[in-house]
């Protein structure tokens, strides 16, 4: 069970201390969205600012990237300080090269499905990740609504990774609030990307908590099971 505060939703005119609020909010992970105006249409920040960010906080790094050419990306998020990278399995023909980047660069391996996108298409690489993202919003921005007819593909990773014997973790990004995140939990996501709804609470360190319970409380996983250490 991993909570992770998404860190576009954070005050950018502060973005140290709003990284020291999430070192000190018992989250799990920080979500850092990469966004370049093509793959998406919005730009977000590089490497260059993720490195400054990680002396700041020993948190696991998810670094998310939303990007047309995410090969060139890669070998400067790693030295930035990303723990994992995600690439879409929109890319296509890229994907098998991408995933044997990452892996090779010593970094956990992530893969995301956008909502408009069947689930089958990440079924080839299920053997190749540690982490599966499904989109519950189309990226690009925070604060959307939550899409439910995505609901299902979670349902669907978490029949295969049981059936396959498979550990990658399954994580839901957009739209994930108090009342989502519990409706995931049930479907089998383990891992719960938060922007607007976790940093709209007053304490950060409240809302993670409160968000932790509720989807314990709700998850298909046994309370004494965890797919991967947090
Ligand atoms: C969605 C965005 C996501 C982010 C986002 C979630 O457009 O690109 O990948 O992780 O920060 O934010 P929120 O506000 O929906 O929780
Ligand atoms: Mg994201």
């Amino acid at each position: 069970m991993r909570i992770a505060p998404s860190l576009l939703a954070a005050n950018f005119a502060k973005l140290g201390k709003e990284v020291a609020r999430v070192d000190s909010s018992g989250a799990d992970w920080l979500h850092l969205d990469i966004m370049d105006g093509n793959f998406v249409p919005n730009i977000s920040f590089g490497p260059a600012v993720v490195k400054t960010l990680r002396p700041l906080t020993s948190k696991f790094f998810d670094v998310h990237l939303m990007c047309a050419k995410p090969d060139v990306l890669l070998e400067p998020f790693v030295k930035a300080g990303a723990d994992q990278i995600a690439v879409h399995v929109e890319l296509g023909s890229a994907v098998t090269a991408l995933l044997w980047r990452i892996k090779s660069l010593g970094v956990k391996v992530g893969l995301v499905v956008n909502p408009p996108t069947p689930i089958e298409q990440v079924r080839p690489y299920l053997d190749k990740i540690d982490h599966l993202l499904v989109m519950t919003v189309n990226p690009g921005f925070g604060g959307q609504s939550f899409i439910y007819e995505t609901l299902p593909k979670v349902q669907r990773a978490f029949t295969w990774r049981q059936s396959r014997g498979l550990s990658y973790t399954i994580g839901v990004d957009g739209g994930v609030d108090f009342k989502t995140a519990v409706d995931c939990a049930g479907a089998g996501a383990d891992t719960f990307i938060s922007g607007t709804s976790l940093f709209g609470q007053h304490s950060l360190r409240g809302g993670v908590r409160k968000m932790r319970k509720l989807v314990k409380a709700a998850s298909c996983l046994p309370a004494n099971q965890s797919v991967l250490p947090a």
